[in-house]
């Protein structure tokens, strides 16, 4: 593959990061057609039930007037092979009659899954698969993580002080870190399939866990891990926008009456300790289409996901200051040995504002 291929994938893949916060459930998709005069056309996956990338370029063609005939398109993810709610990408690109398409990775999707590269290969178009490909597959972290292991791309977000309090012993925690810090951390948020804390949180904090500081065309449903239920129906979580989940280990009618009639959701996950299925909600959670799921919890919630090894990457944001006795943020253990501490590798380190935010994960995932 040329200079020029690179270039052509590199440019679809800053039009998917474009379509990050849109286009969940479905896969940020970046789509560049170049006609054979030079012209490049690109276009990214739409919101949910409208096009694809590959449809929403060729539209593009069509309504500048130009054929798409001979053309190379670049395409972040293997073309759809399969009527979902939208048609088949791959027949939309062979009936266009481009005469080359390079694909980074293929679609895990078990309807895809190297079909669409078949369909092209069948009809003589030239297909190319590979070019940036972790990086393809890194922008939709989630969705593989969905289609793969069925269960959501697990994203903890921790915001603490340099020496790892969350808050003062008494609850105190607003605020911390930095406004410059806060908004990133809503840019997270954002992308997220889906936010989730703990009733000890919402009892304590009362968070919206909504998306404010930053603009999105997609408020993500928020998800209340609350064992016996107690989640008051003035909650501000229960109040608009978006849809509210709230998991319970017992379906207690008495308790669950109120918060169904605020329009939320109840559903019933419990574990042999009376407790929710953590691993069995992920499951639940990626069966409607959840591909990242933002954790935004307490010290107990946290450490009961990182007990079962369900964290896949630590967002951490650490403030330059210092709180001395405090809340913790994870509460799991004590470990009887280090070698059963759990290892994690730095991803990336920046400076956000005058914090500090550190992005890790466990190795291999
Ligand atoms: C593509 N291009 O831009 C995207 C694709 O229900 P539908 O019709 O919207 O199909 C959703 C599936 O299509 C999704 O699960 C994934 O396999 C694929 N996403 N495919 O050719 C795109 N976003
Ligand atoms: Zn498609």
């Amino acid at each position: 593959m040329s200079e020029s291929d690179v270039a052509g994938m590199r440019q679809a893949l800053g039009e998917a990061r474009n379509a990050q916060l849109l286009c969940p459930p479905n896969p940020a998709v970046g789509c560049v057609l170049v006609l054979p005069d030079g012209v490049r056309i690109a276009a990214h996956t739409r919101a949910v039930g409208q096009a694809h990338a590959e449809a929403a370029a060729l539209e593009i063609a069509r309504e500048m007037g130009r054929s798409p005939e001979g053309a190379t398109a670049y395409v972040t993810l293997e073309p759809c092979s399969h009527h979902g709610r939208t048609p088949p990408c791959a027949d939309a690109l062979v009936a266009a009659r481009v005469a080359r398409v390079v694909v980074a990775v293929a679609d895990p999707n078990p309807l895809v899954a190297g079909r669409g590269i078949e369909r092209l290969r069948a009809a003589g178009i030239q297909v190319d698969v590979g070019l940036l490909a972790d990086e393809a597959r890194e922008l939709n972290l989630g969705f593989f993580s969905r289609m793969v292991r069925r269960r959501p791309w697990v994203r903890m977000k921790i915001a603490a002080s340099l020496d790892g309090r969350t808050a003062l012993d008494d609850g105190t925690s607003q605020w911390i870190t930095s406004p410059e810090a806060r908004a990133d951390g809503h840019q997270w948020r954002a992308r997220a399939g889906a936010l989730l804390t703990g009733i000890g949180t919402v009892l304590e904090d009362d968070p919206r866990l909504d998306v404010r500081e930053v603009e999105t065309p997609r408020q993500p449903l928020r998800v209340v891990v609350d064992s016996r239920l107690q989640t008051p129906a003035s909650a501000r979580i229960l109040q608009p926008p978006g849809d509210v989940l709230v998991y319970a280990a017992s379906e207690e009618t008495a308790r669950a009456g109120p918060l169904r009639a605020t329009g939320a959701e109840v559903a019933c996950l419990p574990n042999p300790h009376g407790k929710v299925d953590l691993l069995a909600m992920l499951n639940d959670l990626a069966a409607r289409g959840v591909n990242e799921l933002h954790v935004e919890a307490g010290h107990k919630l946290n450490g009961s996901f990182v007990r079962e090894d369900l964290v896949d990457e630590y967002l951490v944001y650490l403030a330059p200051r210092l709180l001395g006795r405090g809340r913790d943020m994870l509460d799991f253990g004590p470990l009887v040995a280090l070698r059963d501490a759990p290892q994690l590798e730095f991803l990336e380190i920046e400076r956000i504002g005058p914090d500090l935010r550190i992005r890790a994960r466990p190795p291999g995932r």
